[in-house]
């Protein structure tokens, strides 16, 4: 049947007894394709039936179908026409994993980050009553994205506008993790309390009997019995914002959801329509372990082993280190919003839960409230996605780096970190924070340098960030000690004419171009920055002033980047060196694997050799 389907028309052409059939279709097709590919498996297969049922009854792209993050997207894309690209997905040059505006005029907003969809939605919809035009308006976030401020900022002003504007929340109490708070604890007895559910179905009933006389009765009859409803049915938390709430719906059920879909076409101002669905699906271990299969590496489907599974990440050495300290440190604590897992963090919940803190989607509140902490004596350690933490930017001057609060952000995927793409790649971070008074910003060569490093921060006494890549780590020595002190780099090569001035992950890469470079007869030194603020000043001009050519290696934009810095300290210093900087250009870096991406934007070892050669030709004008 799934070959049949090729637009939301010829979904529409289809029998709605046939759609639980096409549903398994889809979910087949799905497991297959992201066991190959990896991706978002588990949020995907719970959304099958909601999504077939959302274009089965709204007419995309006229009425608006808007996704929250973005990464439930992958049926939405099936049905409108991107079924043949799956073997793409989140490949260099494939299809992006996330709605996406320049690849379907089906994808009404572009999105990868979390709680955006109802402000978006309150947006087109005003837009739409301003241009007088007529059509409907749906976002469809789940219970782990309305644990964002931005979402329930929107849900305050969407009620208030009373506007017509239908929201979806798709509720399987999980964000990545088991969802947190107590609006989660909320929406759960919402889905659960007999007592709810059952004077809900006896009210139907009791309501139901009550006969239709006359057309102007019958009408009145319909209000009275949604205004009783409403006195006793869930959902008053929504009633109260200014929402109808109808539900809770089964979200497997997709002849009721497009019976409730048809039914709210028909409803005026603001709908909360309350699904209940089960992340994972039909695929046994999605169903079992839906956070592991929430962004899935490559997998075999018959074991659901991932491919490339064991080895400990740079997030798994930050998080074991904080662990190990934290034992024999009660002044330590950590934070993570909504990504226990993703961070490492795990292992420090595992060991002392009580000092271990998951606030949900809540980047702004996680920095302030780790603010609080550190105004208290406690040493907060904040583990974010470089991506992410671009939410908190004032939390981070305001509440932060002002009261210069030893709070230590780390900044985990920091760099391109590939597949996610534009809305994920951790390149801006060196740039917005280095322009902040009173923080640090330090980058490991590798894990054994973060372990020192998450050691050093320990007895900093002003705020820290930590920039550390997504990926795997390498062998490592959680004993060891810091071997350095603050603001101190190395110099890993001697050499002459030409000093690499490289951090993070780009050292490694720096050593193999200089080792290139040797082969064409020029040997330069290369230096391990650690430290982008304070910058190492004195062995930056030291070796500086030796040189011809003065090169900088990251992977942030180059805009604002280490190398700015550099450059900007010797003008300062009047060391006037050509600066040759690279980095990432001032374009949003797309999707694809990390290795691809370095070697296009010219940051893989050859290609650094080869623009240090070709600078240095040009140079001597040979
Ligand atoms: C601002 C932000 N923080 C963190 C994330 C990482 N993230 C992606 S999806 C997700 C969980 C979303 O849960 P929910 O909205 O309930 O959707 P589900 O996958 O459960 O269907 C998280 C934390 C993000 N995308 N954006």
């Amino acid at each position: 049947m799934l070959e049949q389907i090729n637009s939301p028309y010829d979904l529409k052409k289809l029998d709605i007894k046939d759609l639980p059939r096409l549903s398994e279709e889809i979910r087949q097709f799905i497991v297959e394709k992201v066991s190959k590919t990896g991706g978002h498996l588990a949020s995907n297969l719970g959304i099958v039936e909601l999504t077939l049922a959302l274009h089965y009854v709204f007419n995309s792209p006229v009425d608006k179908i808007i996704w929250d993050v973005g990464h439930q997207c992958y049926v939405h894309k099936m049905i409108t026409g991107r079924r043949d690209k799956f073997d793409t997905l989140r490949q260099f040059n494939g299809l992006s994993g996330y709605t996406k505006r320049t690849e379907s005029i089906h994808d009404i907003f572009g999105a990868g980050h979390s709680s955006t969809s109802l402000s978006a939605a309150l947006g087109i919809a005003t837009a739409r009553d301003l241009k007088g035009e007529k059509y409907h308006v749906i976002a469809v976030i789940g219970d782990g994205a309305l644990t964002g401020g931005m979402a329930l900022e929107a849900l305050n002003n969407i009620g208030r506008s009373r506007k017509d504007v239908i929201v979806i929340l798709n509720h399987n109490e999980m964000s990545i993790s088991e969802n947190v708070g107590s609006l989660s604890l909320y929406l759960s007895k919402l889905r659960t309390d007999p007592t709810y559910n059952k004077v809900k179905q006896e009210i139907d009933n009791l309501l139901n009997i009550i006969p239709p006389i006359g057309k102007s009765l019958h009408k009145y009859i319909e209000k009275i019995k949604d205004s009783i409803k409403q006195l006793v049915v869930p959902g008053m938390f929504f009633e109260e914002l200014g929402f109808t709430y109808l539900g809770p719906i089964d979200g497997h059920n997709v002849e009721e959801l497009i019976e409730v879909l048809e039914r709210s076409k028909k409803m005026k101002g603001p709908l909360l329509i309350h699904v209940v669905t089960k992340k994972g699906k039909g695929y046994m271990f999605a169903e079992k372990r839906p956070d592991k299969f929430h962004s899935a590496a490559p997998f075999d489907i018959e074991t659901g082993k991932f491919v490339g599974e064991g080895k400990d990440s740079y997030s798994d050495v930050f998080g074991k280190t904080l662990a190990e300290m934290a034992l024999k440190d009660e002044k330590i604590v950590a934070i993570t919003a909504a990504m226990p897992e993703g961070t490492g963090l795990i292992h420090f919940a595992k060991l002392i839960p009580d000092r271990f803190f998951d606030v949900g989607i809540a980047e702004q509140h996680a920095t302030t409230f780790a603010a609080g902490l550190a105004v208290e004596g406690y040493k907060p350690y904040f583990a974010v996605y470089s991506t992410f933490l671009q939410r908190a930017y004032d939390q981070v001057i305001h509440d932060v780096c002002i009261q210069k609060l030893p709070v230590v952000f780390a900044v985990d995927r920091a760099g391109i970190v590939g597949e996610d793409g534009e809305t994920h790649q951790g390149v801006f971070d060196i740039s917005f924070l280095r322009a902040i008074p009173n923080i640090a910003i330090m980058s490991p060569k590798d894990a054994n340098e973060l372990v020192e490093m998450v050691k050093l921060s320990r007895n900093l006494d002003f705020p820290v960030a930590i920039r550390y890549p997504r990926g795997k780590a390498g062998e490592y020595d959680i004993s060891r000690k810091p071997s350095f002190p603050f603001g101190k780099g190395e110099v890993l090569l001697e050499g002459e004419k030409i000093a690499v001035f490289a951090l993070g992950r780009m050292v490694s890469k720096s050593i193999d171009a200089a080792e290139i470079l040797k082969g064409h007869g020029i040997n330069p030194f290369v230096v391990n920055l650690r430290f982008v603020k304070p910058l190492d000043e004195e062995l930056i001009l030291e070796i500086s002033n030796k040189v011809d050519l003065v090169v900088t290696v990251e992977d942030n934009v180059i805009a604002g980047g280490v190398g700015s810095a550099i450059l900007e300290l010797l003008n300062d210093k009047k060391v006037y060196r050509p600066v040759l900087r690279l980095g990432f250009p001032d374009k949003f870096i797309e999707h694809g694997d990390v290795e691809s991406l370095f070697k296009k934007y010219g940051l893989d070892s050859q290609s650094i050799a080869d623009t240090i050669l070709q600078r240095y030709k040009e140079m001597r004008g040979s």
